[in-house]
C-alpha cells in the first residue's frame, strides 16, 4: 500500500499505493501512521515527504468505509492527521493529481504542500451530504482568505494549483520533478530547525470569518437551505474564529450529525449508483470500437450542443447539414461557445485553435466515409430520420457506428431502413447537449453488443453519464416524468392550483415545478404529441385536456407570455390568473370532481408514487437494467433532488404496507386505463 524508502538525502519517502485513487480507507491509514512514526524514530531521517501514487495524491475518506465500523476504526483520519501535526520532524505534501475532502485534509495536516500545476484540491463533502471532518473547515481559513475557503468549500468543485497558487494554501506550484522540489522544502525546513508553523498554529481573522459567513449565508438558494450541509459549514466556518481545538470540536459534532443524515445516505447512494450506471451489466460486456471521429447530422440547437461536447472532449467533428443557412448558423453557435469561454478566460485562445481544427462542416455525405461514430440529430419526425439513415446507410464506411439523438420514436423503426440495423444505437442527449450530463443509450433489437459499448464508452468519454436503455416509448426519463406530469394535471382537476403543486414539489427539492417546466418548454411541443395521438387514444382514459385549451387560446406558455401561468416582462407571475382557473375548475366539473384543496405532502406523495409505478412497470419490462439506473436519470436529467436519492432510494425508506396501500389509491384515481405495478414487480425493483 505505501512503500518507504530513505532517499541518500535523508528524506523518507511516503508513497500512498492504494488504486484506483488512494482513498484513506482502514489500510492506508494504518500504513501512514506506521511509517510517519518509523521515519520520525528514525536518526538517519531529517524530514518526510509524502506523495500520491497514479491519478491521485487522494481522493479523501473511502466513500465505500462510510456507515460501516470501518470508518471509525483507529486509526481514524483525525488520528493519522493528529500523527503527522504532531510529527517533530518536518512533513511536506507533494500533490499531484487529486487532493479532495480527507486527501487535502491529510494534505493540510503537513508542514507545508507542494503541487504540480496541473493538481486539483477540493472538498467535495458538500456533495456527499457533508462537510469537511477532518480540519479543513478550521484551516483552511487560517490558510487562505475566509471567503475564498468558504466559497471553496461551499461550491465541492476543485480548484486548480495554479489557481491556488496565490491562495495562501500551497507553498509551491511547479510544472515538473514534484518530488525534488517537495524534498528540497522539506530539507530546507528541517535546516532551519524552525518551529514548525503548521496550519492549525496560524491566526485566524475573527472579522473576516464572520464577514464571510454572513456574506455567504445570505446567498444560500432554496435548493442549498433544504440541505442541512450548507448550514452545518457556515457554523463549522463561524468556529474557526474560535480557539483551534474548540472549532475542531464544533467540526467534529457536525460532521457526525450530517454523516446519520438521510441527505447524505442518499448522496452516497447517488455517488455510487452513478458510478455503477455508466457500466454495461457483465452479460454484455464488449469492446467498444473507435469513436476519434464523430459527424454529427444537423447543425440546430442539439445538433451543435453535441458538436460542442465531443469538440471538448478532444474528438474529431465533421457537422453535416442540407442547408447552407443552417450550416452557418450551426458553425456560428459553436464559434460563439467557445468564443465566450475565451473571453471569459476559461479556455486559452491556442486551445480554442486546436478545438476548431478538429472541426469540419460540410453539405456533402461523402464526408461520412471517414468518420467511426455518426449521430443524427435532426428533426424528430421519423420519416424525416429515416431519410437521414437511409442516406448515412450509403456513405457511412462499414463498421461505423449509426446513432439517433431521437427522444421517443422507435429505435427499430429508424433501424429498419438501413442494411446494417446491427450498428444502430440511440444517444439520447438532453438538451443543452453541451452542458447537461446525462445520455440516455438506448439499445435496437438488432443492436451489436460492442456498438452497445462504443455508445457508453463514448458517454464517458463526453464526461456525460451514459445510462444503458431499452427501446420502449420515453426510454426512461420521459416516460417517468410523464407520469409525474399526468399526476400533476390530475391534481389540478382534483383541486390544487399550478402554483401550489409547483410550490409543493420545488419545496421537496424539484429544481422546477412542472408547470412552471411546462411553460418554459412551450405547452404546443406537448399539444402537438397530444393532437397526433388523439385518434388512438381510448375515450375512457382519464384524460386532461387543460393544456390543450390553454393552447388553444394562444397561452403556448412563457414564449407567449402567458401559459399556464402569465409573464409581465418575462417575469412568472407568481398568482395564476382568472382565465387558467376557470379552463381548471371547467375540466374538473367535466369529470364529475367536487375540487378540494390538497395539502403539500399529499401532493409530493402523489408526484413521487407516480414515478415510483412508472418505474416498477419499466423495470419489469427491462427498460432499465438497474433500479439504481432509474435514480440517476432523474436526477441528472429531470431535476429530482439528489438529497432525496431518486423515487427509488425514496420508496424504499417507505414501509411497503403504505406504499402498496398509496399505490392502489393512486391507481384508482387516475381512471380507467391506468396500470398498477404488481407486488411483485415492486418488490423487484425496491428490494
Ligand atoms: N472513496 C472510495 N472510492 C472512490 C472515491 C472515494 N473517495 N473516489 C473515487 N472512488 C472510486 C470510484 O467509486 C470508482 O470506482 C473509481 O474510484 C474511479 O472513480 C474526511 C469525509 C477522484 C475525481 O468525494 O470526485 O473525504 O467504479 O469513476 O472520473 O473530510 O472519483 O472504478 O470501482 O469517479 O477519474 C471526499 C469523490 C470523500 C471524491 C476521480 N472525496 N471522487 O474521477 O473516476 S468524503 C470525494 C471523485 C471525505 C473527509 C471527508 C472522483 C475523482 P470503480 P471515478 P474519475
Amino acid at each position: 500500500m505505501t512503500n518507504q524508502e530513505i532517499q541518500a538525502d535523508r528524506i523518507a519517502l511516503i508513497e500512498l499505493n492504494n488504486p484506483p485513487v488512494n482513498s484513506l480507507g482502514i489500510q492506508l491509514r494504518r500504513h501512514i501512521v506506521e511509517l510517519i512514526r518509523a521515519a520520525e524514530d528514525d536518526p538517519q531521517v531529517a524530514a518526510i515527504v509524502i506523495v500520491g501514487k497514479d491519478k491521485a495524491f487522494s481522493a479523501g475518506a473511502d466513500v465505500a468505509e462510510f456507515g460501516t465500523p470501518m470508518q471509525f476504526e483507529e486509526p481514524m483520519l483525525r488520528t493519522v492527521i493528529e500523527s503527522i501535526d504532531a510529527c517533530r520532524k518536518p512533513v511536506v505534501a507533494a500533490i499531484s493529481g487529486v487532493a479532495l475532502g480527507g486527501g487535502l485534509e491529510l494534505a493540510l495536516a503537513c508542514h507545508a504542500r507542494v503541487a504540480l500545476a496541473s493538481a486539483r484540491l477540493g472538498t467535495p463533502e458538500i456533495q456527499l451530504g457533508l462537510i469537511p471532518g477532518s480540519g479543513a473547515t478550521q484551516k483552511l481559513p487560517r490558510l487562505m482568505r475566509p471567503e475564498r475557503a468558504l466559497a471553496m468549500m461551499l461550491s465541492g468543485q476543485p480548484l486548480t494549483a495554479v489557481q491556488l497558487s496565490e491562495s495562501g494554501l500551497l507553498d509551491r506550484v511547479v510544472e515538473q520533478d514534484l518530488v525534488d522540489a517537495a524534498s528540497t522544502l522539506a530539507l530546507d525546513l528541517a535546516r532551519q530547525n524552525m518551529t514548525l508553523l503548521r496550519a492549525r498554529d496560524r491566526t485566524v481573522n475573527a472579522a473576516a470569518v464572520d464577514q464571510a459567513v454572513a456574506d455567504a449565508s445570505a446567498k444560500l438558494n432554496r435548493r442549498q437551505l433544504a440541505q442541512p450541509a450548507y448550514l452545518a459549514l457556515m457554523d463549522a466556518v463561524k468556529s474557526s474564529a474560535l480557539p483551534f481545538a474548540v472549532g475542531m470540536q464544533r467540526e467534529r459534532e457536525l460532521f457526525l450529525t450530517l454523516m446519520k443524515s438521510s441527505e447524505a445516505a442518499a448522496l452516497r447512494y447517488q455517488f455510487r449508483v452513478e458510478r455503477e450506471s455508466s457500466k454495461l451489466p457483465a452479460s454484455m460486456h464488449a469492446a467498444p470500437r473507435a469513436f476519434g471521429h464523430v459527424a454529427v447530422i444537423g447543425a440546430g440547437t442539439m445538433g451543435s450542443g453535441i458538436a460542442i461536447a465531443a469538440l471538448e472532449s478532444g474528438l474529431q467533428v465533421t457537422m453535416l447539414e442540407q442547408s447552407p443557412d443552417a450550416l452557418a448558423q450551426g458553425r456560428a453557435r459553436i464559434d460563439q461557445y467557445f468564443a465566450a469561454r475565451v473571453k471569459a478566460g476559461k479556455l486559452d485562445a491556442g486551445r480554442a485553435d486546436g478545438i476548431f481544427a478538429r472541426l469540419a462542416t460540410t453539405l456533402d455525405w461523402a464526408a461520412l466515409k471517414s468518420v467511426d461514430v455518426v449521430v443524427e440529430a435532426v428533426f424528430e419526425d421519423l420519416a424525416v430520420k429515416q431519410s437521414v439513415f437511409r442516406m448515412v446507410d450509403q456513405h457511412a464506411r462499414v463498421g461505423a457506428v449509426l446513432a439517433t439523438n431521437t427522444s421517443y420514436l422507435d429505435i427499430d423503426a429508424i433501424a429498419s431502413v438501413v442494411s446494417r440495423p446491427h450498428d444502430v444505437v440511440g444517444l439520447h442527449f438532453f438538451s443543452p447537449a453541451n452542458v447537461m450530463k446525462l445520455l440516455e443509450v438506448v439499445q435496437g433489437k438488432a443492436s451489436a453488443p460492442d456498438v452497445m459499448a462504443t455508445g457508453m464508452a463514448l458517454g464517458k468519454h463526453l464526461k456525460k453519464i451514459p445510462i444503458l436503455c431499452g427501446n420502449a416509448f420515453g426510454f426512461i426519463g420521459n416516460r417517468i416524468y410523464n407520469a409525474y406530469r399526468k399526476q400533476c394535471e390530475f391534481m389540478l382537476e382534483d383541486g390544487a392550483w399550478p402554483e401550489e403543486i409547483d410550490k409543493a414539489l420545488a419545496d421537496f427539492g424539484f429544481a422546477m415545478g412542472p408547470f412552471a417546466v411546462a411553460d418554459l418548454s412551450g405547452l404546443d411541443i406537448a399539444w402537438r404529441m397530444r393532437k397526433a395521438n388523439a385518434s388512438t387514444r381510448d375515450p375512457r382514459e382519464r384524460y386532461v385536456s387543460i393544456l390543450d385549451s390553454l393552447c388553444e387560446i394562444g397561452r403556448l406558455g412563457r414564449k407567449a407570455q402567458a401559459g399556464y401561468y402569465t409573464y409581465v416582462d418575462g417575469k412568472q407571475q407568481a398568482v395564476t390568473d382568472e382565465v387558467v382557473r376557470v379552463i381548471i375548475e371547467r375540466a374538473g366539473i367535466a369529470r364529475g370532481i367536487t375540487r378540494a384543496p390538497l395539502q403539500a405532502e399529499v401532493i409530493q406523495r402523489r408526484a413521487m408514487l407516480a414515478m415510483v409505478n412508472e418505474a416498477a412497470l419499466l423495470f419489469a419490462e427491462g427498460v432499465a437494467h438497474r433500479a439504481g439506473d432509474i435514480d440517476v436519470v432523474l436526477v441528472n436529467g429531470y431535476g429530482l433532488p439528489a438529497w432525496v436519492g431518486g423515487p427509488i432510494h425514496w420508496a424504499r425508506s417507505q414501509t411497503r404496507s403504505s406504499l402498496a396501500h398509496e399505490l392502489d389509491q393512486l391507481i384508482e384515481s387516475n381512471g380507467f386505463g391506468a396500470v398498477r405495478a404488481t407486488p411483485h414487480m415492486l418488490s423487484s425493483l425496491l428490494d
